[in-house]
């Protein structure tokens, strides 16, 4: 499953293996190429345009030790798993039968989902009873007493006369000591208006602990569309992906949960009863993305990342223009006379104004506060700065966003004008800030 989506997502991150620095034009490279790709594999262009959104937000250029190719991973890991919905375990009834009602288009697989999920709860342990309530095809009924026998579940069916009998299972449930009474109810062959109030009216006399909708992968971003309006207008609590195993390119699977705003919570992997597992997005994007152990990859990701916040860099002393430095240089400044510093910047002959000195006494001070209040790596790597981080910063010095944003500017000046770090010290002393 999604076999052909995990090669072609893989492809485009390998290029980042043998790379030892991520610039933006690699990020924006990537972005391009991913969104092409995932165009291409039929999802739907909202859920598109949001994961590239959340992707251009999030991903920054990066000379740390995480490497690139594994940076991407993470992060597009971590979007990819939220697109994809949040994973929760079926709804039981504390108090007797819990009742999971099927619905979904003609031909979906309801009627091979509900033998499917009943053969699933059985090997946990439960009693179920598979419920034909599919009064328009007789062999509907036939074929789900049929799975019902070939693998050991309870039958039983709700139809009097081309009907529903609602009072019968309401009957049937109160008595029924079973565990789960799993309900195929009818199909349409598009979303018709009269079907929505029939799920309506079973949810509402039921009162079902789920409202099933079985969806057809192989459908790609349609299957997305058919949840929401089925959404739209009944009380749809779960999706089940059935012919998963036909969504190669992942389309349905990456759409559904974001367009209709339903979870998926189950998944059918081919035609054999045991073809069914539950949706765990986080395994999904996983699997898509080649991680093999998702828990142990986060985890080396986090330990390196806190690695660089915590030490500056093994290499220590090594000369680079970088937040430090500049710390040193206003040591040095305030140490020697301010208004020597000063005079050197001014024309020949004109005095040092004293009410500029104690502005640049105090902008001397807030701009060492700002410093200080960077991580060791922050100060080694400016460029991560983002809004979120200068908004911390500028809170943790006592300033305002805009000094932080004025000292970044600055430095970035003065590193295109400095060709090395004495230089940049030559200027510093020269008066030149
Ligand atoms: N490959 C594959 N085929 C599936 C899967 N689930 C169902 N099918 C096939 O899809 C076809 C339709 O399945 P049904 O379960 O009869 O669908 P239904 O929604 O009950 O259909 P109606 O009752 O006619 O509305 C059958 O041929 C199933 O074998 C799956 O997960 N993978
Ligand atoms: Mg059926």
């Amino acid at each position: 499953m999604f076999e052909g989506l995990a090669r072609r997502i893989q492809n485009i991150f390998a290029p980042f293996k043998s790379k030892g620095i991520l610039k933006q034009e690699d990020i924006d490279q990537f972005l391009k190429d991913l969104r092409w790709l995932l165009i291409e594999a039929d999802v739907s262009l909202p859920v598109v345009n949001e994961l590239i959104e959340r992707l251009k937000n999030t991903l920054k250029p990066q000379t740390g030790v995480v490497s690139p190719q594994d940076y991407l991973l993470k992060t597009v890991y971590e979007e990819l798993t939220g697109i994809l919905g949040s994973y929760r375990p079926l709804k039981n009834n504390p108090k007797g039968v819990s009742i999971y009602l099927l619905a979904g288009l003609q031909g979906s697989g309801k009627t091979t989902t509900a033998a499917k999920l009943g053969y699933f709860l059985k090997r946990s342990g439960k009693s179920v009873v598979l419920g034909a309530a599919d009064p328009y095809r007789p062999a509907g009924a036939e074929q789900l007493r049929v799975l019902a026998q070939e693998n050991g579940l309870n039958y039983e069916s709700f139809i009097e006369d081309g009907h529903v009998n609602v009072n019968k299972i309401k009957d049937f449930a109160k008595r029924s000591l079973h565990d789960v009474l799993i309900l195929d109810t009818a199909g349409r062959l598009h979303v018709e208006a009269d079907m929505l109030k029939e799920l309506s009216m079973l949810n509402a006399q039921l009162n079902p602990q789920e409202v099933l909708l079985v969806v057809d992968a192989m459908l790609g971003q349609e299957a997305a569309n058919i949840a929401k309006s089925f959404k739209e207008a009944a009380p749809v609590s779960g999706v089940v992906l059935a012919k998963a195993d036909g969504d190669e390119l992942g389309g349905a699977a990456l759409s559904v949960a974001f367009v209709s705003g339903v979870p998926i919570l189950f998944m059918g992997t081919g035609e054999h009863i045991k073809d069914f597992e539950p949706f765990d997005p986080a395994e999904t994007a996983a699997m898509i993305l080649g991680i093999g152990n998702p828990k142990s990859f986060m985890r080396k990701i986090m330990e390196l990342q806190q690695e660089m916040e915590d030490k500056p860099s093994a290499k220590g002393k090594e000369e680079k223009f970088d937040m430090s430095m500049l710390l040193d240089a206003f040591d040095s400044i305030s140490k020697e006379s301010l208004v020597d510093y000063m005079a050197r910047a001014l024309p020949v002959n004109a005095n040092v104004d004293p009410e500029a000195l104690e502005q640049g006494k105090e902008r001397i001070k807030h701009m060492k506060a700002i410093i200080q209040s960077m991580t060791a790596y922050e100060r080694k790597h400016p460029e991560v700065l983002n809004a979120s981080r200068r908004r911390r910063i500028a809170n943790g010095s006592g300033t305002t966003v805009q000094e932080v944003n004025m000292l970044m500017k600055q430095y970035g000046m003065m590193r295109k004008f400095a060709k090395n770090p004495s230089q940049l010290r030559k200027m510093l002393k020269g008066g030149l800030i």
